[in-house]
């Protein structure tokens, strides 16, 4: 039997915490969860630690301060592979990542190396975003399509999923993200080597409670890390032959 783990980076998401556990598992009653909290100002992670008391199937991993969402999951995902676990999701605390369609992302990962939620097939399915939000964020698809050539709709989503085998083939600790360039380096490995990736249409829904983490130092390193990509693979804009 396959072992499935949701890893959700936590900061200052003290509301959310248990409404999403409660949602991830009655989704996936299988599954266990992660959290990886950067010791929040709020106390999420004395919830956590709570919620870990009354079920053993979610788990803390707690870090010193904060991060960055790519440092966090880094983290999460070494010890999703130390636990032996063979699908690994990345998902948010805040509900904009709808948890009834994990069983349709578990479905799809039998058959691909990573899933990927894009809020951009077909469209745009973003709920309740303002203006500007939207722009930076269907703009940075475009830039990140154009420059890099990677053929994805939704290059910076957040809802995934990764089969064990191709994070073992990622050299975690070269992955220099600190923010949400973390998903585009991520899908840029997996692009450049070949591996098979699915996208599938998912609807996004603005945050409930709490507060947004993204900044300007976010995007100017989205903005930078893109470039470096593609100096990276000498400016390769399709995926290397071999495996
Ligand atoms: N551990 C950790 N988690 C983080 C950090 N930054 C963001 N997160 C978490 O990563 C997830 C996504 O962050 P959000 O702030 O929701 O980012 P977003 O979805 O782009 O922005 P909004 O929906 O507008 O809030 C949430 O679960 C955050 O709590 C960080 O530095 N460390
Ligand atoms: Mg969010």
């Amino acid at each position: 039997m396959e072992k499935t783990l949701v890893v959700i980076p936590t900061y200052d998401e003290r509301e959310n915490v248990k409404n999403i556990a409660s949602a991830v598992l009655e989704s996936l009653p299988e599954a266990n969860m992660l959290f990886v909290d950067d010791n929040s100002p709020d106390g999420t992670g004395d919830v956590l630690d709570e919620m870990h008391e009354a079920d053993q199937r979610i788990n803390v991993l707690h870090k010193p301060g904060k991060s960055g969402l790519g440092r966090a999951y880094v983290s999460g995902f070494k010890w999703a592979i130390e636990q032996g676990y063979d699908y690994i999701f990345e998902m948010d605390a805040d509900f904009s990542h709808d948890p009834a369609v994990l069983p349709k992302f578990l479905e799809e990962i039998k058959n691909y190396d990573l899933v990927v939620g894009s809020r951009y097939i077909d469209g745009i399915r973003i709920m309740n975003w303002p203006l500007n939000r939207l722009m930076l964020s269907k703009g940075a698809s475009v830039y990140v399509k154009v420059i890099t050539g990677m053929p994805l709709f939704d290059p910076t989503g957040g809802y995934k999923c990764f089969r064990r085998e191709l994070l073992e083939k990622i050299d975690l600790d070269n992955i220099t993200s600190n923010g949400y360039s973390f998903q585009i380096e991520m899908n840029h490995f997996t692009w450049m080597h070949n591996y098979k990736i699915k996208e599938v249409p998912i609807v996004f829904e603005d945050r409930r409670s709490g507060y947004s983490k993204m900044n300007k130092t976010i995007v100017r390193e989205a903005i930078l890390k893109v470039w470096q990509l593609l100096f990276k693979y000498n400016l390769r804009r399709k995926p290397l032959i071999i495996k």
